[in-house]
């Protein structure tokens, strides 16, 4: 932490709106987005007042921020409920018959969900969730494939007050586990498997095995999607179509303080177990209403197709969550991209003449690996704008996405963010700037970003250093759910009274940030950000494994693939057959997304005299660079030559 951090990629290129899209933009100059963007920080309370009216409230808030560092509150006194806004408040305008979803499951089965559809399938669930006794304040967990119930789930949740956890539907038995206990979820929404691959993902069975150690647990609710054989354990599982035949068909929205908890997202840490970053109504509804509103330049008959799952939270905040607030109709659909074939994607924007289009660049290297023939079939003319997210995005995919995809018609939103922030903090506004291949942008309104080092000291132009936010915004992480110390430590114990973010990146002489990827020790593979402790935690577990220090090294097609050093117990030697086992052993404890692309053998560990294993060591001889850098920590200086001496002979 104490070094600034040197920048590498140079791209001078950029690219602006057309006119004809430049003339309909909700923003569309770059003096209207600075006179805004002034106002959010001189006026905050006015203009975040002035924002969050745009929603429903049942009582106004007293006062409009209240901070007390690291804790902030927004809209303080004030009642409102997110489900209520998503749902009632648009019908309450005239969307009652609009649709609001267009699901397209992997086989090709197809439906449509207008808003008041919506009202009514949220409301029957919650009637349902509070007839299992579940009330305001309870913690429920939801473990689903991509398909409406998983967002109708979230909005019964909020509209009682339960506060929900989405685990991704890819995670293992022992990942819901322990995200299950560390909420204490009474209930669990799930389905008996979702379409993926080709195949049937089962689902209920990894609940039955997690459950084994919950205790907290009394009600599953199992949407019948797959119709794969699943056990129904009596008392304690129910089929949703039952509970929702079975209930009425409205119920009211609890009127929830502000600060009232809506949900608990797990995202990983560099140290220990995953993090329960919590998000409350108020601020979280305010913020992902207007992000969703300004980034994507939302039209009343746009469609909208953001393909993150809502395992992530991108699904919370631009699926289930902000484009509900704007009223807007989107695609949801539950496959792969490539089943059954490669062109699935371009197939559904034709299909649904999707408008926006909002993907993940991990994704858009894959469309690029697979080659134009897939793209070139369908009809894209629908598309009018393209975003990204997830991770730095290279000059060449943004390139290929621009001429490919966007017909080089679109502009491109590359979006920077997090599961803390809620919502998007770094963009382009469409059409109002020019973008930068690989640039996330400018602040958006509200957002004090800033360079710095490790004394919050502020840098210059083009200086690599830590990306840090200067002031609260409505949608900023609360806490680390039941851990505070923990919150402070982590946001704020690095860098004094500033957010950090933990990533690097710098500011060119325009004001658009380059993010240069994040400086601490999580890998971040097909823009999923993963823990490499909890990697090495899972192959620790294996019997055979005495130690295990994971790094990542670039990827063209994941972004940074996971590579693993594993020492075995009593000096025992590697194989072929123990690096499948182990890849298998990693994904049956935390899922397929976190397999290690390598395994290498090594019977010791480079570690400092504290006993800390240093992984930039390892991350220079997993990517094949020479080792530089301070080594005078180092305990024993052979460990190196040897997996130096061992990563020449496997060249
Ligand atoms: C939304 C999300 C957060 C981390 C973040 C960055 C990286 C995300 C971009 C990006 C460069 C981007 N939430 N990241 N977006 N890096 N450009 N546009 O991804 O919590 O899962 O991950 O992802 O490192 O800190 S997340």
């Amino acid at each position: 932490m104490s070094k600034n951090i040197t920048s590498v990629l140079h791209e001078t290129r950029s690219f602006g709106p057309s006119d004809e899209f430049r003339k309909k933009a909700k923003i569309s100059s770059v003096e209207e987005y600075q006179k805004l963007y002034r106002q959010s920080l001189d006026e905050p309370d006015k203009f975040w007042g002035d924002i969050a009216n745009e929603l429903h409230w049942f009582k106004s808030w007293d006062k409009t921020v209240d901070w007390n560092e690291p804790f902030v509150k927004w809209f303080v006194g004030g009642k409102t409920n997110p489900s209520y806004n998503a749902l009632d408040y648009q019908i309450e305008q005239g969307r009652g018959d609009k649709v609001a979803f267009l699901f397209e499951g992997e086989p090709g089965d197809s439906k449509e969900i207008t808003y008041t559809e919506m009202l009514i399938k949220v409301s029957k669930l919650a009637n349902a969730l509070k007839y299992r006794g579940i009330a305001k304040g309870d913690r429920v967990a939801i473990y689903m494939p991509m398909i409406p119930e998983a967002v109708i789930a979230m909005l019964a949740c909020a509209r009682i007050g339960a506060t929900h956890s989405v685990v991704f539907g890819g995670f293992s038995a022992q990942a819901l586990a322990d995200r299950i206990n560390d909420a204490e979820a009474k209930a669990v929404i799930t389905a008996d498997g979702g379409y993926r691959r080709g195949g049937v993902l089962p689902l209920k069975p990894a609940v039955d095995e997690a459950l084994k150690i919950c205790s907290s647990v009394d009600t599953v609710i199992v949407v019948e999607r797959a119709n794969n054989p699943i056990d129904m354990r009596k008392g304690r599982d129910f089929w949703y179509h039952d509970l929702v035949n079975n209930a009425s068909d409205y119920c009211p929205a609890e009127e929830l303080d502000s600060e009232h908890p809506l949900f608990i997202l797990y995202t990983s840490g560099s140290t220990g177990t995953p993090k329960g970053v919590l998000h409350t109504v108020g601020g979280y509804q305010t913020y992902t209403y207007l992000t969703n509103k300004y980034v994507f330049d939302q039209k009343e008959e746009d469609v909208f197709w953001c393909t993150a799952d809502v395992g992530w939270v991108t699904g919370h905040s631009y699926i289930a969550y902000g484009p509900m607030f704007n009223g807007v109709t989107q695609v949801i659909y539950e496959g792969t991209p490539n089943t059954p074939h490669f062109g699935r994607f371009w197939e559904l924007v034709e299909k649904y003449k999707v408008n926006i289009f909002y993907t993940a660049p991990t994704a858009i290297r894959a469309f690029m690996k697979w080659g134009n023939e897939h793209v070139e079939k369908f009809d894209l003319s629908s598309l009018r704008l393209l975003g990204t997210v997830g991770e730095p995005i290279n000059p060449e995919a943004w390139i290929w996405y621009r001429e490919m995809i966007g017909k080089n018609n679109c502009p491109i939103v590359d979006t920077w963010w997090q599961t803390e922030t809620g919502g998007i903090m770094l963009t382009t506004l469409p059409g109002a700037h020019d973008a930068k291949p690989g640039s996330a942008g400018l602040p958006f309104f509200g957002v004090e970003a800033a360079i710095v080092n490790a004394q919050a000291e502020e840098l210059e132009d083009n200086e690599g250093g830590f990306l840090v936010i200067k002031r609260p915004w409505p949608s900023m992480i609360r806490t680390v759910y039941g851990d505070d110390e923990r919150y402070k430590q982590t946001y704020f114990g690095e860098i004094p009274h500033v957010y950090f973010a933990g990533d690097g990146a710098r500011r060119d002489e325009d004001g658009y940030y380059w993010i240069m990827g994040r400086v601490d020790d999580v890998v971040n593979v097909s823009g999923h950000r993963l823990g490499t402790m909890e990697v090495e935690s899972a192959l620790v577990a294996h019997s055979l494994v005495a130690e295990a220090a994971v790094v990542s090294r670039p990827d063209s097609l994941t972004g940074e693939a996971i590579v693993a050093f594993v020492s075995l117990e009593g000096g025992k030697e590697g194989s072929d057959d123990l690096v499948k086992e182990l890849r298998d052993h990693v994904t049956k404890e935390i899922g397929a997304i976190a397999k290690p692309a390598e395994i290498r053998f090594s019977d010791a560990l480079p570690k400092t005299r504290s006993g800390k294993i240093m992984r930039r060591l390892l991350r220079s001889i997993a990517s094949g660079e020479e080792v530089k850098g301070d080594i005078s920590t180092l305990e024993d200086k052979s460990v190196v030559e040897k997996l130096l001496k061992q990563a020449k002979i496997q060249k």
